[in-house]
């Protein structure tokens, strides 16, 4: 099937078309701050070989964005470079602060210890994190440069919002540099229980990082208690309910599950381009009667094999059949760099091979798979093609593909078939869920999904709907900064 690539995001809206402006502006005294790893901004280099800055895509910035630009704030982060760092510069009303990271930094730092360690221990050890010295070294090296810049930028009594895995240990470093500010740490991924966590050498430096924020947010409210836990059973630390007593401060930690732009994705999924887009996608797949969907950054949390082993099994059993029911997988290019991926992506690519020898046709094949980045309107209207979205990650802090794919069929349209172990499980309730571990399980489901009646899919797809249209990216926005200005 033929799709626009690659993937170029619109050209930015920040500063004005373009951004990257005013090179020297310190961003000194901004009464809030984001700190993140990366930047919300991207260098491209021009065909004439000029660079310049462009807004990256994706939810998080527009999320945040009125929150910092709106205040003239600051954003602290890498600019996805490794060697020196750009001066500071002004970007759609925000003061953008590069945190420099040498080349070995980036491998220790981020490769190592945030990619190859935490992120498979925070999903449930799916892949077997690596610890090493070196890494861990690194990665404390490179959290106190994020903290130190912080504290430069930060004004009096600023408001500090901290972001995800990377940077656990720059609540307290900046705490510790300026008591006077109010820190808030939110997490993106999972986090795992006592047992599990208390395997990482560094446990109890990664909690006390934590607990130098005022707030910890965390996707599902049992995250938070895994925390509130951990900070009572390996530091004995007095906790009631979801706050715990700290250096004669009170720490909090609270669920407050993510979203997306509701409005904005259902505008673009219902253009008039996108919804033809949609209908000729379907010819171009030969004009199934079903169509099944994953889309997905090429993770080994995400079991996209789960769902291959499903189809190819349902296959083999002559329950379904090619061209009648075609499978579809975005399965974009993600961390290659890390031994898990390169690895997983030859596992994945070898089966979609298979299953296609065995079950395609000429110039039909029984997986469409695509490993590219895809423009968001093409994702669109994959999303409106589709028939039966599959969801099925063996752990996932939210899982966003699973909103916006709700938020796509404002036609009532389709279904989707989502894993239990998706923080979108606990609000997507009337999804087929599914345990991706139990592949007879995860098959029903789908048999179920491909052959639900119309008038129960759009019963379900309606109660998902009203669920998300109340509980969008800025209600979570709103609420993380409305509790963190709370505590100050
Ligand atoms: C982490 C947590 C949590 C994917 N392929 C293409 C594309 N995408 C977009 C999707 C979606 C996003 O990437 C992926 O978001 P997820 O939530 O599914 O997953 P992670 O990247 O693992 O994110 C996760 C999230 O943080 C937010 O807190 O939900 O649990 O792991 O928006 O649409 N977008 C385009 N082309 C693609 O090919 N345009």
């Amino acid at each position: 099937m033929r799709l626009a690539l690659p993937f170029t995001p619109a050209l930015s809206r920040v500063g004005g078309g373009m951004a990257g402006t005013a090179a020297g502006h310190t961003g000194a005294d901004s009464p809030v701050v984001v700190v993140a790893n990366r930047l919300p901004v991207d260098q491209v280099t021009d065909p004439d070989g000029t660079t310049r800055w462009q807004r990256s895509p994706g939810g998080l910035v527009t999320a945040l964005e009125p929150f910092v630009a709106g205040r003239g704030g600051a954003w602290v982060g890498w600019s996805g470079s490794a060697g020196e760092a750009p001066e500071p510069f002004e970007s759609g009303g925000m003061s953008l602060i590069p945190v420099p990271l040498a080349e070995e930094e980036v491998d220790r730092y981020y490769e190592g210890m945030s990619n190859a360690s935490l992120w498979p221990l925070y999903h449930d050890v799916v892949e077997k994190p690596e610890y090493h010295r070196h890494w861990w070294d690194t990665y404390v090296q490179v959290n106190k440069r994020f903290a130190e810049r912080t504290a430069e930028v930060a004004g009096e009594g600023a408001i500090v919002w901290v972001h995800d895995y990377q940077l656990q240990l720059v609540p307290a470093m900046l705490r510790q540099r300026r008591p006077d500010l109010t820190i808030g740490f939110f997490l993106h991924i999972p986090f795992p229980p006592y047992e599990l966590f208390t395997q990482l050498p560094w446990r109890s430096a990664v909690v006390e990082g934590l607990l130098g924020a005022d707030l910890v947010g965390f996707q599902r409210p049992a995250a938070a208690a895994n925390f509130v836990q951990l900070a009572r059973r390996l530091h004995d630390l007095p906790a009631r309910g979801s706050t715990i007593e700290y250096d004669g401060r009170t720490v909090t930690a609270r669920a407050f599950p993510i979203s997306i732009d509701v409005k904005a994705f259902e505008e673009l999924a219902g253009r008039p381009d996108v919804v033809k887009r949609a209908e000729e996608m379907r010819t171009e797949l030969g004009n199934p009667q079903k169509m099944i969907l994953g889309v997905d950054r090429l993770d080994y949390t995400k079991g996209i094999a789960v769902r291959l082993n499903a189809f190819q099994e349902l296959l083999e059993e002559g329950v379904v059949e090619v061209p009648d029911t075609v499978m579809v997988q975005v399965a974009t290019p993600s961390r290659e760099r890390v031994e898990h991926y390169v690895h997983m992506r030859e596992t994945i690519e070898q089966q979609v091979g298979h299953i296609n020898g065995v079950f395609g046709t000429l110039g039909g094949p029984a997986v469409h798979y695509i490993n590219q980045s895809v423009p968001r309107e093409e994702l669109a209207a994959l999303y409106r093609a589709a028939d039966v979205m599959l969801v099925t990650p063996y752990r996932d802090g939210m899982n966003l593909v699973a909103k916006e794919y709700v938020a796509a069929r404002s036609d009532l349209g389709g279904t989707l078939v989502l894993s239990e172990f998706a923080g979108a499980a606990a609000e997507l309730k009337q999804a087929f869920l599914v345990n991706p571990h139990d592949i007879a399980g995860v098959k029903n489901q789908l048999v179920r999904a491909l052959r639900v009646d119309p008038a129960d899919a759009a019963k379900r797809m309606r109660a998902m709907r009203r669920h998300l249209a109340r509980n969008d990216l800025d209600h979570w926005a709103s609420s993380f900064f409305d509790a963190l200005q709370a505590q100050a």
